[in-house]
């Protein structure tokens, strides 16, 4: 029998592909190098220092709109974009969002929706992570209820005119083009709002206890005239966000295991060699069942993720599914490092060590992409046949 590997105590690396395990740690290397050692004074400071060239490099990598084909993208399976997102938030979440958005979110919008003129104009240049792209959804009376949303886009000749605010929008202030959702006398419809349209503006959104690293946007459309072929042709109705949501979602069930195994780590480095009461605290039996606990949700987890993930390739996953796979990783995730703080004792609250810094920042992975409750309705919704939204 091959021996047992703590980091890999289910033998998941079987799973793998060479080519899966080749991306893999090449972009291990690549976060561990440009990230790592600066990561925990971003947070700190909230700020991402050349979050542009971070961006080409991740385009270099192919890690923008990657699962795409066509225009520059990489046409890479689900589960290497899985792995590519765990080993982003490995590191921090904001790095794993700012891909996330990019390519799972605006990218993905534009390839499904839009024209080909749009395509060829906006989707090589967000592949090479020469253009940000933000995706606006929310706004401030209206999160988990989108169908709510107040922000209007109406016909003025030719043109549109868009009219409303969005709220907590990743990469708002960065983004070269914005992906805003409105709503027209015909249902909601998607626009590609260039910056320096006239009328859009974005804000950020200071004093984040969570997601330091990663850029917050207000956005405020007043007035925006665009002309007609700004609008999303293929996007008709509330389910066309949603589907982009269907897509970012999946990357996220593999990227909160990321923030997990770090703090996993961390709390076994710690265990093995902090000493109380003369020995060091891993050989208590308390300690071992949350090293066990830890150990098994976060690779029971990759082993769903996986499924999932292979459900994707094979054009089979369905939208209740991914919400029972960001359910599940997330609020285990978070759990893993809660525990892996109680296992630090004082030092899990310092920056010094990575696991405050990942537990804040899934609190607002928990919330973002659909709240657990929401992913819970969906669930319930699709175990009773009951809608509790309705
Ligand atoms: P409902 O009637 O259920 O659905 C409306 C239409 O949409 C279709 N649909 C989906 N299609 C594809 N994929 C999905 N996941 C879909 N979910 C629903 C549905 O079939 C229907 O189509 P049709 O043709 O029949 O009209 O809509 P509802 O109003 O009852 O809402 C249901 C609910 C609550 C599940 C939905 O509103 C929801 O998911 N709310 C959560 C909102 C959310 O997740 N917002 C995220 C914003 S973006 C973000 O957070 C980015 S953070 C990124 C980062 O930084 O990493
Ligand atoms: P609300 O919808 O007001 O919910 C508040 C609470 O009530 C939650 O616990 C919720 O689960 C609960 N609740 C609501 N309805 C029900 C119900 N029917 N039954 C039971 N409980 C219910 N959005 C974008 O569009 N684009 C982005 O790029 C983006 N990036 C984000 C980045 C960060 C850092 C954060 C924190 C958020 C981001 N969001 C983005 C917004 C995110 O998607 C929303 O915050 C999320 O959908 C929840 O909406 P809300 O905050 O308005 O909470």
């Amino acid at each position: 029998l091959p021996p047992f590997d703590p980091a890999d105590p289910l033998g998941l690396d079987d799973l793998l592909d060479g080519t899966d395990r080749a991306l893999r740690g090449t972009v291990r290397a690549w976060a561990g190098e440009r990230v790592l050692p600066h990561v925990a004074g971003w947070h700190e400071r909230g700020e991402m220092p050349d979050v542009r060239g971070l961006a080409r490099e991740l385009g270099a990598l192919g890690a923008l709109g990657m699962t795409l084909t066509g225009h520059g993208c990489a046409g890479a399976s689900a589960v290497a974009y899985g792995l590519v997102c765990l080993e982003l938030e490995a590191v921090d979440s904001a790095v794993r969002s700012l891909v996330s958005v990019q390519g799972s979110l605006a990218m993905y919008a534009i390839d499904r929706f839009g024209s080909p003129e749009q395509r060829a104009r906006w989707l090589p240049p967000m592949a090479a992570g020469e253009t940000i792209g933000c995706f606006a959804l929310t706004e401030p009376e209206h999160g988990s209820d989108p169908a709510g949303m107040r922000t209007r886009a109406e016909r003025r000749g030719g043109d549109w005119v868009l009219t409303g605010r969005k709220m907590w929008i990743t990469n708002g202030s960065l983004a070269g083009v914005a992906v805003v959702w409105a709503r027209t006398d015909d249902g909601v419809r998607g626009f590609l709002v260039p910056a320096g349209t006239e009328g859009f503006a974005a804000r950020d959104i200071r004093h984040k206890g969570s997601l330091r690293a990663s850029v917050t946007s207000e956005l405020l459309l007043d007035g925006v005239r665009l002309p007609a072929d700004a609008e999303l042709p293929g996007a008709r109705g509330l389910r066309a966000p949603l589907g982009c949501l269907g897509h970012a979602r999946y990357g996220i069930v593999w990227g909160a295991l990321g923030a997990a195994r770090t703090c996993f780590e961390t709390a076994l480095d710690y265990a093995r060699t902090r000493e109380q009461f003369g020995r060091p605290i891993g050989g208590f039996q308390l300690t071992q069942a949350k090293l066990a606990d830890m150990a098994v949700e976060l690779h029971k987890g990759l082993l769903l993720a996986w499924h999932l993930g292979r459900r994707m390739d094979a054009g089979r996953l369905r939208p209740e599914q991914v919400s029972f796979g960001k359910l599940n990783n997330v609020r285990e995730a978070l759990e893993i490092c809660r525990t892996a703080r109680t296992v630090l004792g004082a030092n899990g609250i310092s920056f010094e060590y990575p696991v405050m810094r990942h537990m804040a920042n899934l609190e607002s992975v928990l919330t973002y992409e659909g709240t657990s409750e929401m992913h819970q309705l969906i669930l319930g919704k699709a175990l009773t046949g009951l809608d509790a939204f309705a």
